[in-house]
C-alpha cells in the first residue's frame, strides 16, 4: 500500500498546531500526529487534532447542496442551489427591503481563509444592519475594552507566556481549551516551563480546573464578581503605592476615584475571596520581576464582561507589565492589518430595532437576534444567512430561537452539517472537507505568543462537482449584491484586491508607494481569491513575505518573540492609553448596584470539554462518550442540602431542564456548571443524537447582556436546582 505524508495547520482551535498526516493510496487518513518540525507547536497535538481525519470522513457530513421543501430534503446541483438562493433573497428584498435580511456568522468563520476574508464583504453586500455573530457570545468585551483604552478594537494584548515570571489566569482553562485569544500550542507545557524557570501561576476560577491543578495556587471566586475583585486589586496597588507605570497614560486620577469604593473588605463577601488574599494577589503581581494577567471566557461572557477585560489590562498597566517582554504584548502579524480603520474606535453608531441595543464593530448582540426575528413590523428579519454557526445551541434562549427560525421566509446556511440551526434553512451549501482547503490563520497571527506564519496547501483536491468555501462565499456575496447567481465569482476578490492595492500605493514611504496597482496585481501569486489576497497582504506586511516564501516553509516560519508595539498602535484622540474610559466609568454604577443585590441561591456557569468543540464535534464516535458527557457539576454539600439523587431539575427565568448530576468537590458550593453545545436532535446526525445532552442555552435567556459590549451572559446565571424523580 502506498502511503504519503502531508503537513497542515490544525484549524480546530486557536492553538494552530502543526499536524503530520499519513494518507493511504485512497487518500484516507491513516494517522495524525503532531508535526515535530513546526517551530511553534513542536509536535503538540490534542485528541481533536488527532481525529481530524475521522471528522472529515464523517458519513453524516453533507457533500452536495440540499434544498428543503416542508420537511423533506433533496440533493441538488450547485446551479440549482445558487438559483434558489438568489430567488429567496431577491423575493425578500423586493417585498420587505434589505433590512429584512440578516447574517449570523459562527466561530469557524475565523478559522477558514474564505470565512475571515469574505465575512465583511458579505455583510456589506446584504446591506442590512442585522448582522450578528459568535463574537457577541464570546470575546466582544475584549474588543470594546481595547477600543476604549488604546483606540484599536482589534488590538488584543496576550501574555508573553514564554518569558513571564508570574501568570495570573482568570476564568480560562487553557489545559482543556488549549488557549483562547492567546495562541500558544501546548499551553500546559508552557505553563510547566514557566514554573521550571522559577515562575508562579495563580488561577482564579469557581472550579478547580485542570489548569488550576497545573498552577501554584487556585482561588475560588463567585461567578460574575471578577471586576469587583480586580478593582480591589487596583485599589490595593494605589493604597500601598505599588504602581509603576511605564507608558503614557490618561485618566489615572479618575481611575483612582472609580476604584475608591472597591476596598478588599467591601468586595470580599460579594466575590467570596477573603480580603487578605486579594491584597496578597495584588502585592505578588507588583513584586514579580515581570507578570501577566490573562482572562478569558469565564470573565467575558458575564454580566460585567467589559469591566473585567478593562481592569485586567489596567492591572497590567499599573504594574508596568503592559507592552513589555514578560508582561502582556501585541503580536505582529505577517499580513498587513488592512481590516483596521484609521479612525479611533466608536460604537453605538446605530441601534437595534426591538431593544435599542447599540452596535459594536457593526454587529448587534446575538442575544437579540431572536427578538428581531419574532417581533413583527417594519424592519423585522424575514431572511437569514448563516455561515459556520449553530446559534440554536450557542446563543441565549436557544429553544425560542429554534421556534423563531421556523417562521422565516427564507434561510440559507453555509455549513457542512444539517444541525439544530441549519435544519431550518431552505438551502444548505456545504463547504468541502477541512483537508480539501488551503489554510492560513489570519486571526491567530494577531493573538499568538510568538510571531509565526504558516501556510498549508490543501492536502486533498476538490472532487468533481465540489465547490470551494471561497467560491461559495463569493457567489453568495455577489447574489446578495444583486449581481445574480451567474456572476463570475472572481469579481469579488478582484474588486477587493483593486481596492487594497489602490490604497496601498498612496501610503508614503513603502516599497509600493506610487506603484501601478494593475502591475502589482499581475505580480500576485495564488490559485483563488483568498490565496491572492493573502499574497497581497503578506507582501504589504511588516516582514516582506509572500505566499511563495511561505510555501517554502512547509512546517511554518518563526518570526521571533513579541516586541513592544506602543505607541505605534495607539489610536486614542490624546495619543495615550486611556485608563478611565467614560462608558466604562459609567458602567461601574451597574457593578456597585449588583454588589448590593441579595445573592442568588445558585449560580450557573459553563465549562469546556477536551474532546468537544462547541456544538459540532459530537458526531464523531471517538470524541463522545467517556468523560465527555453533558452533566451538571455540583458540590456534594449542595447535593446533600437539596436532597438530590442522580438527576435534578434546573430552572432559570427562561427555561427548565432535567440534567444528570456529576457531584464533585472541584466546584464551589452554590455554583453549578453545565457545558454548552449539547442538546442535539431533529437532524440526521446519528452519533450526536445518541449522546444528545441538553441545551444549556435554554437557561441563559431573559435578555441580560453586558451593557458596553452587548455580549451574552453565560456565567453567573441565577438558577434553582430541585430534586427530580429518577
Ligand atoms: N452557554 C454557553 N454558550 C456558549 C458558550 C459558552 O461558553 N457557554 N461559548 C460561546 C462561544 S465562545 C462560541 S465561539 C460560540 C460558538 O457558536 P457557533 O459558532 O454558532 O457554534 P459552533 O458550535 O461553533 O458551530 C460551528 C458551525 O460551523 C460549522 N463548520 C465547521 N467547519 C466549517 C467550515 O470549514 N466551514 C463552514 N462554513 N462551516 C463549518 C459546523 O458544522 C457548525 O455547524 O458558542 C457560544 N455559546
Ligand atoms: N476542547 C475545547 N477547546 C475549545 C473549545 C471547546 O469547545 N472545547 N472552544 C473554543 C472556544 S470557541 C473558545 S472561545 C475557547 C475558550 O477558552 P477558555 O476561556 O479557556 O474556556 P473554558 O474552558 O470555558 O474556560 C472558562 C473558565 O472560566 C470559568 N468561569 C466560569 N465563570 C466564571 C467567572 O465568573 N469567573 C471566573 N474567574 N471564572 C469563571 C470556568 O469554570 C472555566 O474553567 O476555547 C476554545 N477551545
Ligand atoms: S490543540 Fe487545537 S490546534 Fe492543536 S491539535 Fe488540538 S484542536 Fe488542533
Ligand atoms: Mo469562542
Amino acid at each position: 500500500m502506498g502511503l504519503r505524508t502531508a503537513y497542515r495547520t490544525c484549524p480546530l482551535c486557536e492553538a494552530v498546531c502543526g499536524l503530520k498526516l499519513t494518507l493511504d493510496d485512497k487518500d484516507r487518513v491513516i494517522s495524525v500526529t503532531g508535526d515535530q518540525d513546526d517551530p511553534f507547536s513542536r509536535g503538540f497535538i490534542c485528541p481533536k487534532g488527532a481525529s481530524i481525519g475521522r471528522l472529515d470522513e464523517d458519513p453524516d457530513r453533507l457533500t452536495a447542496p440540499m434544498i428543503r421543501t416542508g420537511d423533506s430534503w433533496r440533493t441538488v446541483d450547485w446551479d440549482e442551489a445558487f438559483a434558489a438562493v438568489a430567488q429567496g433573497i431577491e423575493a425578500v428584498v423586493a417585498e420587505h427591503g434589505r433590512e429584512a435580511l440578516s447574517l449570523y456568522y459562527g466561530n469557524p468563520t475565523f478559522h477558514t481563509m474564505a470565512g475571515i476574508l469574505y465575512r465583511g464583504p458579505l455583510a456589506a453586500a446584504l446591506g442590512t444592519r442585522n448582522v450578528f455573530g459568535a463574537s457577541t457570545v464570546d470575546q466582544m468585551p475584549k474588543h470594546v475594552a481595547g477600543g476604549l483604552m488604546v483606540g484599536d478594537p482589534w488590538a488584543v494584548a496576550v501574555p508573553d507566556l514564554d518569558r513571564t515570571d508570574h501568570l495570573l489566569i482568570i476564568g480560562a482553562n487553557p489545559a482543556v481549551s488549549n488557549g483562547s485569544l492567546c495562541a500558544a500550542p501546548d499551553f500546559p507545557g508552557r505553563m510547566a516551563r514557566l514554573r521550571d524557570r522559577g515562575g508562579r501561576i495563580v488561577v482564579i476560577d469557581p472550579r478547580r480546573t485542570r489548569t488550576a491543578e497545573l498552577a501554584d495556587e487556585h482561588v475560588f471566586v463567585r461567578p460574575g464578581s471578577d471586576p469587583a475583585l480586580l478593582f480591589a486589586m487596583v485599589w490595593t496597588l494605589f493604597d500601598e503605592s505599588l504602581t509603576e507605570i511605564r507608558i503614557p497614560v490618561a485618566g489615572l486620577e479618575r481611575l483612582r476615584d472609580l476604584a475608591a469604593p472597591f476596598t478588599p473588605e467591601a468586595v470580599a463577601p460579594y466575590c467570596g475571596v477573603p480580603a487578605p488574599v486579594i491584597r496578597r494577589l495584588a502585592r505578588e503581581l507588583a513584586a514579580a520581576p515581570t507578570a501577566a494577567v490573562y482572562a478569558r471566557i469565564g470573565t467575558c461572557t458575564a454580566e460585567f464582561g467589559t469591566l473585567a477585560q478593562w481592569l485586567v489590562d489596567v492591572l497590567n498597566v499599573l504594574t508596568g507589565n503592559f507592552d513589555r517582554p514578560g508582561g502582556v504584548m501585541y503580536a505582529r502579524p505577517a499580513t498587513a492589518e488592512v481590516h483596521k480603520s484609521p479612525e479611533p474606535y466608536v460604537s453605538g453608531r446605530w441601534h437595534s430595532r426591538v431593544r435599542g441595543l447599540p452596535e459594536t464593530l457593526g454587529e448587534f448582540p446575538a442575544a437579540t437576534m431572536v427578538d428581531e426575528i419574532e417581533r413583527s413590523g417594519p424592519g423585522q428579519i424575514r431572511a437569514l444567512v448563516t455561515v459556520a454557526g449553530n446559534p440554536v445551541l450557542s446563543t441565549p434562549d436557544g429553544a425560542r430561537l429554534d421556534r423563531a427560525l421556523a417562521g422565516l421566509d427564507f434561510m440559507v446556511a453555509v455549513d457542512p452539517y444539517c444541525n439544530e440551526t441549519t435544519r431550518h434553512a431552505n438551502v444548505i451549501l456545504p463547504p468541502p472537507r477541512t483537508l480539501q482547503m488551503p489554510h492560513y490563520d489570519f486571526l491567530i497571527s494577531t493573538i499568538q505568543v510568538r510571531n509565526y506564519a504558516r501556510y498549508s496547501p490543501a492536502v486533498l483536491p476538490l472532487e468533481p462537482g465540489q465547490r470551494s468555501e471561497a467560491e461559495i462565499l463569493e457567489r453568495l456575496t455577489l447574489i446578495a449584491m444583486g449581481a445574480g447567481a451567474q456572476a463570475d465569482p472572481s469579481a469579488l476578490p478582484e474588486q477587493m484586491l483593486a481596492q487594497m492595492l489602490g490604497a496601498m500605493v498612496t501610503i508614503p514611504g513603502t516599497p509600493m508607494t506610487g506603484a501601478d496597482p494593475a502591475e502589482l496585481r499581475a505580480g500576485l501569486d495564488g490559485a483563488d481569491g483568498p490565496e491572492l489576497l493573502l499574497d497581497a497582504m503578506l507582501r504589504m506586511g511588516p516582514y516582506g513575505l509572500s505566499l511563495a516564501a511561505l510555501r517554502e516553509h512547509t512546517h511554518g516560519l518563526d518570526l521571533g518573540p513579541l516586541e513592544p508595539r506602543l505607541p505605534g498602535l495607539l489610536k486614542t484622540p490624546h495619543g495615550r492609553l486611556e485608563l478611565a474610559p467614560q462608558p466604562l466609568a459609567e458602567d461601574t454604577v451597574r457593578l456597585r448596584d449588583a454588589m448590593r443585590r441579595p445573592p442568588a441561591p445558585m449560580l450557573l456557569i459553563g465549562r469546556r470539554q477536551l474532546r468537544s468543540n462547541n456544538s459540532w464535534m459530537h458526531n464523531v464516535p471517538r470524541l463522545v462518550g467517556g468523560s465527555n458527557r453533558c452533566t451538571l457539576q455540583i458540590h456534594p454539600d449542595d447535593v446533600a442540602r437539596l436532597g438530590l439523587n442522580g438527576r435534578a431539575r434546573i430552572s432559570s427565568v427562561s427555561g427548565e431542564l432535567v440534567v444528570d448530576l456529576e457531584p464533585t468537590d472541584t466546584i464551589m458550593p452554590g455554583v453549578v456548571s453545565l457545558p454548552h453545545g449539547w442538546g442535539h436532535g431533529g437532524t440526521a446526525q446519528k452519533i450526536a443524537a445518541a449522546h444528545a445532552g441538553v441545551n444549556v442555552n435554554e437557561l441563559t435567556g431573559g435578555g441580560l447582556v453586558d451593557v458596553p459590549s452587548g455580549n451574552a451572559v453565560f456565567n453567573g446565571v441565577p438558577v434553582t436546582v430541585a430534586p427530580e424523580p429518577a
